[in-house]
């Protein structure tokens, strides 16, 4: 098929599912292209069948505020009629389902279909799209999607939750890994760059917006080396960052906290973890505890949104209620604390991780991208 996927480029969730998709769809042999104002962060092999189409935006001295929504409208009629899409997959419903939509409507006049998917991703909903002034907007665009999907269940239940105007179906298809993309051989070396061999290594990666809660993952480190010789690797960066080095200096750890940046794969960082601490306030699926579990590392983490569909409580790491740094801290140490138990957790994560295979999730969007293509046919 020949498959458009517009999605966010920059270090955040959706586009680095979006972007692992196409990736998995395109070794299929599927025609995979993708529109964004940016190449995506994870596209990093082009292949034969894997095109990326950048959106531009004319920034005109009256536009306070560049009107990109309908520049990638302008750019999915553009791709669409010329590589002849049978299928537009949206990540992130603000602004992209709109975009998609308006796109449907002047193909439409030219007698050419465009079905479109719209997968919820997370903040589109809980944070974002709720907003009473996207609100009406957003639910008539989830309402007119040709298939709507939502990355776990707890984000399905928040849609319906928040969007009282949205009826219809929402299919649940969980995020996933690819599991040969965390295993890396030479990880004891890499290891000793970072941590003594008598020290635990926690880590935490994300975007470090508010939502994320740093804050709680250097207040849990700090209630765990004060038991244990440890260290902290923070992986990412964002409008927290000056928040997160204040506290450290409050609580006196910068010396054993490493701030790694921006990591596009952080796969290889994270196979010498031995605890992922992510304390979210809100989070609709967790791709990075997933990430974490697939490379071995058991997750300390909230209990909140999708993170208990993929965090087993006792299994693959423990979960506390937001904001209870101290029942996170206890929790960490019980699972570092002892090797064998610690042995335990790391097996089990990665156990739970299969769950998410690729080879399991990906056949579920083929299905539906089949299944819109023949309703449209029909
Ligand atoms: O919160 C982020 O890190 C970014 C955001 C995004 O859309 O890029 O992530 C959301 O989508 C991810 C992929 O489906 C989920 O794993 C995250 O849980 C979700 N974030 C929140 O719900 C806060």
């Amino acid at each position: 098929m020949n498959i458009g996927i517009v999605c966010y480029p920059t270090f955040g969730g959706s586009g680095v599912v979006a972007t692992e998709l196409g990736k998995a769809l395109a070794e299929e042999g599927h025609k995979v292209h993708f529109i964004s104002y940016d190449q995506p962060v994870r596209l990093n092999v082009f292949t034969n069948n894997l095109f990326y189409h950048e959106v531009s935006v004319s920034n005109y001295p009256l536009f306070d505020y560049p009107p990109y929504e309908l520049a990638l409208a302008n750019k999915i009629v553009e791709v669409a009629k010329y590589t002849k899409l049978d299928v537009l997959h949206v990540h992130y419903a603000v602004p992209h389902a709109a975009a998609a939509y308006m796109a449907q409507q002047i193909l439409a006049d030219e007698n050419i279909h465009l079905p479109f998917i719209t997968t919820l991703h997370g903040t589109d909903i809980t944070l974002v799209g709720k907003d009473a002034s996207f609100e009406a907007a957003i639910s008539f665009v989830i309402n007119r999607s040709d298939a709507v999907t939502s990355v776990s269940e707890s984000l399905k239940q928040d849609t319906y939750k928040y969007f009282k105007r949205v009826k219809r179906d929402i299919e649940v298809i969980p995020n996933f890994i690819c599991p040969e993309d965390y295993v890396f051989p030479n990880s004891h070396e890499m290891r000793r760059k970072y941590a003594g061999d008598d020290e635990k290594i926690l880590m935490h990666v994300s975007n470090f917006r508010k939502v994320k809660r740093v804050e709680d993952v250097l207040r849990t480190f700090d209630i765990v080396r004060k038991k244990i010789p440890a260290r902290l690797i923070l992986i990412g960066d964002g409008p927290e960052r000056s928040n997160i080095e204040k506290l450290c200096r409050e609580l006196d750890t910068c010396s054993q906290i490493t701030s790694m940046g921006k990591v596009s794969e952080p796969g290889s960082f994270l196979s010498i973890a031995d605890l992922f601490v992510l304390p979210s306030e809100t989070e609709s699926f967790g791709l990075a505890a997933l990430e974490a579990m697939a490379a071995g590392v058991p997750v300390i983490s909230t209990n909140t949104g999708g993170l208990p569909e993929i965090n087993l409580q006792g299994y693959s790491g423990m979960l506390s209620n937001v904001g209870d740094v101290q029942d996170m801290g206890k929790n960490a140490l019980y699972i570092l604390e002892d090797e064998a138990r610690l042995g335990q957790f790391k097996h089990n994560a990665q156990m739970q991780a299969q769950k998410f295979h690729i080879d399991k999730i990906l056949p579920l969007y083929e299905e539906l991208y089949r299944k819109v293509q023949m309703k449209n046919e029909k």
